[in-house]
């Protein structure tokens, strides 16, 4: 507490015309503010706070998965009461009221200790009365709700018991470490060098936080010699994460979700809940389609982007969902949840006590193999982007391009369907346009491209590409040498190269 009322500044200011959010925004009058202690909560654990705290929304400054600190990017996540990210019919009012934006009020004296929980208050002078903060620990709600959804007494026996098994959680400088160490390794016994790189730094120590074989190289590195039988990496804000197996195995996130989906009821949360409905977005693979035929659950095809799930959880219609984008979440917060991620398979493990090559590889037995790639050109000229996609759209929508075969050496490809993606709201109707060009081929074969909405520079184009294979002698193939005719079906269409100046991908997945 201050003794005398603080002086409150209005500043005259400008509107900046280019400040679209991709997901965020804010204009609600604040009474009271809560801050994770020192600055720090990952973007599942806000969602989480939200939700238990009945809060009007959120606001979490991060990049996300981009490079950050001083010379990488920054960003605002804005979400809402529900805890999941805005919609864009929120987001674009708040674009809107960006360009006309006049004034702003700010406290040059207000000083909040962040590095001390409790509450404090502050005397501000006019509309602001009565203003607290309340620094909060940032694990404490979200590590209660996941003590609610798993079996940590069985995940503990998994990790610290007579006959545990070794893992390596890495959590790329972002905000997961302090939740990896608690949770995994205070709370269910991992030892300490099972979580690496678990100090949060400002710039990430200078990496890019996100977690895919290019990225994340070192715990691939780590994992090749066999001393651990599961690894796990996240990124900067802790929603996304890559699963890896012994020996540095690695399981697609398409298919990552289906293995969830498939052994769902290893997961104490659903065997009360109950499971409603599966998601995935469109680029994802239909991985989780096929256990999702198997077990009569309904299945939603949604556009890039978590805010499309949470209409569908909202309303009782979903349970489990994920991106091929190394996202994978469930109804119990509104945001894709890497840890959750992480216990989930851990869960599948101590149930199973397999390997997680084995259970890939009976999951792909089971139900057939849907191979997959993501090709990413990351930071491409916006209009030549822009242009590329326009030109293929115009080619695909041709009447003549349906039907078409293309023959690359013994195999064929005929042409399906091809269209732009539009996904209509079963909720409340909302359609959102232009999500994503799609060639399907005769048996379910795919290539994508879409546009990214979250770099920050250039844009990047991402080329997907999917291939279904039931032939048991054929699931073992890498996945570059088995889409390989795709690929170049894909690259010829579009002469992506050409169009971009790129003689290849930044990143393959
Ligand atoms: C990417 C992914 C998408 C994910 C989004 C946010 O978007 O493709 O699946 O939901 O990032 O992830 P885009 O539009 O750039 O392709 V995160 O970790 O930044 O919240
Ligand atoms: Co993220």
């Amino acid at each position: 507490m201050t003794d005398s009322p603080l002086q409150v500044l209005t500043l005259p200011t400008a509107p900046y015309p280019d400040q679209r959010p991709g997901t965020s925004g804010l204009r609600k009058k604040v009474g009271r503010l809560v801050i994770g202690q020192n600055g720090i909560m990952s973007t599942p654990a806000v969602s989480c706070v939200i939700r238990k705290m009945k809060a009007i929304s959120g606001i979490i400054l991060t990049a996300s998965h981009n490079p950050g600190g001083p010379d990488g990017d920054f960003g605002i996540k804005f979400n809402t009461a529900k805890g999941g990210p805005a919609p864009q019919a929120v987001t674009n009012k708040i674009f809107q009221m960006s360009r006309t934006i006049e004034e702003y009020a700010i406290c040059p004296d207000l000083r909040v200790d962040l590095g001390t929980t409790g509450k404090q208050t502050f005397d501000l002078e006019n509309k602001f009365k009565p203003f607290t903060v309340e620094i909060v620990d940032p694990v404490e709600s979200y590590a209660n709700s996941l003590r609610n959804i798993f079996d940590f007494a069985f995940l503990k026996e998994l990790l610290s018991g007579d006959n545990h098994i070794q893992i390596c959680l890495d959590a790329m400088h972002g905000v997961v470490g302090p939740y990896v160490k608690k949770i995994l390794c205070e709370e269910l016994g991992s030892p300490a060098n099972s979580a690496i790189n678990c100090e949060p730094l400002e710039n990430f120590g200078g990496h890019h936080p996100d977690p895919n074989l290019t990225n994340a190289a070192d715990l691939v590195e780590t994992m090749r010699n066999g001393q651990y039988d599961f690894g796990a990496a996240f990124d900067g804000d802790g929603d996304r994460n890559m699963i890896l197996g012994k020996h540095g195995f690695f399981v697609n996130p398409s298919d990552s979700v289906a293995v969830i989906a498939a052994n769902i009821f290893c997961i104490p949360y659903f065997q009360h809940a109950g499971v409603r409905g599966f998601a995935r977005s469109m680029p994802t693979s239909a991985a989780l389609d096929m256990v999702a035929k198997v077990t009569k659950i309904q299945l939603y095809e949604t556009p890039t982007g978590w805010k499309f799930f949470g209409s569908l959880m909202d309303a009782g219609r979903l349970s489990l969902c994920g991106e091929e984008s190394f996202g994978t979440g469930s109804d119990h917060i509104r945001e894709k949840d890497g840890l959750w991620a992480v216990l989930a398979w851990l869960s599948i493990l101590a149930t199973r006590r397999q390997s997680v090559e084995d259970i890939m590889t009976e999951h792909w037995r089971t139900y057939g193999r849907n191979y997959y790639t993501r090709f990413d050109y990351e930071e491409v000229d916006l209009d030549a982007a822009v242009e590329m996609m326009l030109d293929l759209e115009l080619m695909i929508s041709d009447k003549a391009f349906i039907k078409q075969v293309f023959t690359v050496g013994e195999k064929k490809y005929q042409v399906e369907t091809a269209d732009n993606f539009e996904y209509s709201d079963p909720v409340d109707g909302t359609i959102s346009r232009n999500q994503g060009l799609r060639i399907i081929f005769k048996g379910g074969s795919r290539i994508i491209f879409r546009l990214g909405g979250t770099g920050s520079f250039g844009v990047t184009v991402h080329l997907y590409i999917d291939s279904y294979e039931k032939d048991i002698n054929k699931i073992f193939q890498d996945p570059q040498v088995a889409l390989a005719e795709l690929v170049a079906i894909a690259l010829q269409l579009s002469h992506i190269h050409e169009r971009t100046g790129r003689s290849g991908p930044t990143v393959i997945t």
